[in-house]
């Protein structure tokens, strides 16, 4: 059984590298998305339609987590003609190649492992030898539902409370404590069963953010490790941990880099790391020496060893009001919201350290130098909107998805399902992420997902 790059290698190549042959199993060359109009990598869940032929006991009506930036694209009838039996997706306009098989050997291009229920089922199907058997046989079924649905994931602030405890918490505009007298940090509930009651609930990811990093805590005895190895146990499907991703030096005076710390997040279940206070110094050098990449960033650094889709920025933008268009040098736009003083224009600072200290970097301007270093995806935040349950900023995430061709999470602001709802209507975001609203157990994840419901 082969997955995602797996199934790549079963090829005769790929233009990710020319000069790597593939097994050369299957006869083609694998080439990268268009990403002329739609976000690469391409990830989500999308189909895997194996036009009435019984593969491996894939559905026709399931979605399946897809992640990655090059494709077999289909021909009718090519694979076939080798003896393969084919399920295909389409993005865009492009149909590809989403599962094979032929005999004992099944390769998807989807994580079935991060694919819940129906992942699940495809693989146990594998394992007890059924798919084999039955390969090939007319199936019918409902008719598929092609294309890529937009994401809604849950996302847990996690930290320790000053009893020492690892509690899911949840900021009003990154303030996270009570407040009352004693201000002690807000706490909604434990890392590991709330993520699985949102997994459980049809979250399309979970995500963790360390948002107090590692402050005097040895690596290898990092909690979210552990947090990590215990959700991976009954939460299928992906994880993104973020918080504290950065070189840095160990208790004991150890240097440790980014990617190392990355490794051990990837070893213990995560599919991606989010990098937030880093990734805008490291747009500030890439400014100051001219737009030159060094490779040796976090996020280069990472995205070199294990992909670009593995790399997410966290973006914590907050608005700073200007009177006119041209008032600073920075990217701003025409706002519906004035003001304290009545004005019609804003940019997005970048902020690092959980938005404590503020930079003069815009949030297009960190977008784009996060891109060209490697990152896959933007985590776009927003500190004016955060805890207000007032919706997203729209107008913050449509600028940001005009600067860029990686996807884009909207997040910070969700306060109803409606708000989902609006945000996939009014922009073209990828995916958009909640928190309070699931955390106070005012909504389910499912029902944030009528926009873009996808079946197991
Ligand atoms: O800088 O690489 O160590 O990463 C730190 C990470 O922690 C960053 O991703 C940063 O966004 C996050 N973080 C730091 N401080 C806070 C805080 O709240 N005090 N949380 C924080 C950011 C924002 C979202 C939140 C949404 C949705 N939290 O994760 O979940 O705003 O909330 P809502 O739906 O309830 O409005 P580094």
């Amino acid at each position: 059984m082969a997955i995602c790059v797996g199934l790549q290698a079963l090829f005769e190549g790929s233009t990710e590298d020319p000069n790597v042959p593939g097994l050369g199993l299957i006869k083609g060359k694998l080439d990268r998305f268009d990403d002329t109009n739609k976000a690469v990598p391409h990830i989500g869940w999308n189909s895997a339609n194996s036009s009435s032929k019984s593969l491996y006991g894939l559905r026709p009506e399931s979605k399946y987590y897809y992640v990655h930036s090059y494709k077999y694209p289909y021909v009718n009838g090519e694979l076939e003609s080798q003896g393969w039996t084919v399920a295909t997706g389409s993005y865009g306009e492009e149909t590809f190649v989403g599962a094979v098989a032929k005999g004992n050997i099944l390769a998807t291009q989807f994580h079935p492992e991060k694919s819940g229920v129906a992942g699940l089922k495809l693989i146990k199907s594998f394992l007890t030898g059924e798919g084999e058997k039955t390969l090939g046989q007319e199936v019918t079924g409902p008719a598929p539902t092609g294309g890529l649905t937009r994401r809604v994931i849950a996302c847990l602030d996690v930290r320790t409370n000053d009893q020492g405890d690892l509690v899911v918490t949840k900021g009003d505009q990154y303030d996270v404590r009570e407040k009352g007298e004693d201000r002690n940090v807000r706490n909604l509930g434990k890392p590991v069963e709330m993520a699985k009651k949102y997994y459980e609930q049809g979250a399309d990811e979970v995500t963790f953010l360390n948002i107090t990093s590692f402050r005097d805590c040895p690596l290898a005895d990092l909690p979210m490790l552990e947090i990590l190895r215990r959700t991976s146990e009954t939460v299928f499907v992906p994880l993104t941990i973020g918080g504290g991703i950065r070189d840095t030096v160990d208790t004991d005076g150890t240097k440790v880099s980014a990617l190392e710390i990355a490794t051990m997040y990837f070893k213990s279940g995560a599919d991606k790391v989010s990098i937030g206070s880093d990734a805008v110094l490291a747009a500030e050098e890439y400014y100051s020496g001219g737009h030159k990449l060094w490779g040796n960033t976090a996020i280069e650094q990472i995205s070199k060893a294990y992909g670009n889709q593995a790399v997410v920025v966290s973006v914590d933008p907050k608005r700073v009001y200007v009177p006119k268009l041209d008032a600073t040098r920075h990217n701003t736009i025409r706002t519906r919201f004035l003001g304290p003083k009545g004005e019609e224009y804003c940019w997005y600072a970048c902020t690092i350290k959980g938005g404590r200290e503020t930079r003069d970097m815009d949030v297009v301007e960190l977008a784009q130098a996060v891109e060209a270093m490697g990152a896959g995806e933007l985590l776009l935040n927003c500190i004016d909107c955060d805890g207000t349950n007032s919706g997203f900023d729209l107008e913050l995430i449509s600028q940001v998805k005009a600067a860029v061709r990686i996807p884009v999470i909207a997040s910070s602001g969700a306060g109803n399902p409606a708000h989902f709802e609006e945000v996939f209507r009014e922009t073209t975001t990828d995916a958009a992420l909640g928190a309070g609203m699931f955390h106070r157990g005012e909504y389910t994840v499912q029902q944030s997902k009528t926009i873009s419901p996808r079946q197991d």
